[in-house]
């Protein structure tokens, strides 16, 4: 296993079983294991970023796919009333799969600040 294997990579590579919502060449989008609201969908690259700190300008035009797909995503998935994204960013920020994911949720008000 190497420094960027995580349950991420087995995912996309289809070794463990996820409710896949949206798929392309340079993404995945799939619901939480552990839905922290009614909707919670867990966006990545298929490129093995560890986490945001480590993305590159090689990884400009990922970046921009990435957080487009948010908005296609949360279109189809009904969030017409708004919805939040999250990207925990390390130990402190409360990151524990080292693969870079963008966290979708919403169906319900959401508070502020987070904890
Ligand atoms: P974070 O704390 O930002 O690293 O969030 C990781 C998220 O990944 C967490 O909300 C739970 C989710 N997760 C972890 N393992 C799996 C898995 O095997 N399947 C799915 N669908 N989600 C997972």
């Amino acid at each position: 296993m190497t420094n960027q294997e995580t349950v991420f990579s087995k995912i996309i590579r289809r070794e463990i079983p996820a409710d896949i919502v949206y798929e392309d060449e340079l993404v995945l989008a799939f619901k939480d294991i552990a839905p922290q609201a009614p909707v919670h969908i867990v966006l990545i690259p298929k490129k093995p970023i560890p986490k945001l700190a480590d993305a590159t300008p090689e990884d400009h035009a990922l970046m921009g796919h990435l957080l487009l797909k948010v908005k296609q995503i949360a279109d189809e998935a009904g969030l017409d009333n708004g919805f939040r994204v999250v990207i925990n960013n390390g130990e402190d920020g409360g990151q524990t799969v080292y693969h870079l994911h963008i966290h979708i949720l919403g169906g319900r008000p959401m508070q502020w600040p987070p904890g």
